[in-house]
């Protein structure tokens, strides 16, 4: 299958909530590749008028880097169409197998079109939040190599964004949690992104900066995950916390 072709396949999986095989189990393509192949699957969705609204990245606890066998992070699109209203209840038959993980999510006050330090972030970013990232492979059994997940856009499917808040001076040492219907189901720090979820900004700004994708003002980025991705039930209320930022929470029928 070429390029296109993959995308088109990816891009009718979402759609139609409908698991496909992993594309490198009968052919291989590179990481580059894959990218293009996500640039590809997205503008399918552009052109039924969903739009570009932001960014988030993935792998960015070590011990997740280390258990996938990679060194970096791999970041994807965000669309109007994936963004959930704070307290909007998300249909799962449009799901394949949805998991939600807690984030913390950043506001662009700039436009990020070139690597930048942590000293530069406050020119940059605007505001944070919480966040709960719904992520769903299109792949059968969420199983994928590194290249099939980013041609896949990261399993990128939906969010939800808190109230914004102005730029603390340090993010590190926040507990945050995931629950369902007010059960805590994973629990960890805000250092497990990246030791230091300031850094997420930094990497997305290199990596955008590496496939020459500039990040308007305006953007959303979604950090990554703090804890483990936990597959989503019906019937129940999911609610994501961070300390000192507060609560989001989202319903399942
Ligand atoms: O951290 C994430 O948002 C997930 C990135 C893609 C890998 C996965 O689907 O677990
Ligand atoms: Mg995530």
């Amino acid at each position: 299958m070429n390029k296109q072709a993959i995308a088109q396949l990816l891009d009718q999986a979402a759609m139609n909530a409908e698991a496909v095989e992993q594309i490198s189990g009968t052919q291989s393509f590179t990481e580059n590749q894959a990218y293009e192949i996500q640039a590809l699957a997205m503008e399918e969705r552009y052109k039924r008028g969903d739009h570009f609204v932001g960014l988030k990245l993935g792998f960015t606890s070590f011990a997740k880097m280390e258990q996938m066998g990679v060194h970096d992070m791999i970041w994807g699109r965000l669309t109007k169409n994936m963004w959930i209203e704070n307290g909007a209840t998300i249909d799962l038959n449009s799901f394949i197998h949805p998991r939600a993980e807690p984030e913390i999510a950043f506001k662009l006050k700039k436009d990020l079109d070139r690597e930048i330090s942590l000293e530069e972030i406050p020119e940059y970013i605007e505001s944070c939040c919480v966040a709960i990232e719904i992520i769903d492979s299109r792949y059968k059994n969420f199983k994928f190599s590194l290249e099939d997940v980013i041609a896949d856009n990261c399993s990128s499917t939906g969010f939800v964004l808190g109230d914004w808040h102005p730029l603390p001076a340090s993010l590190n040492n926040l507990q945050m949690s995931l629950s369902f219907d007010g059960e805590i189901v994973e629990s960890d720090s805000s250092n497990a992104i990246l030791d230091n979820p300031y850094l997420s900004v930094c990497n997305a700004s290199r990596l955008g900066a590496k496939y020459g994708q500039p990040f308007p003002k305006g953007s959303v980025l979604l950090a990554g995950a703090a804890t483990p991705a936990v597959f989503i039930k019906t019937n129940s209320t999911i609610t994501a916390t961070v300390e000192s930022l507060g609560s989001v929470s989202c319903l399942t029928n």
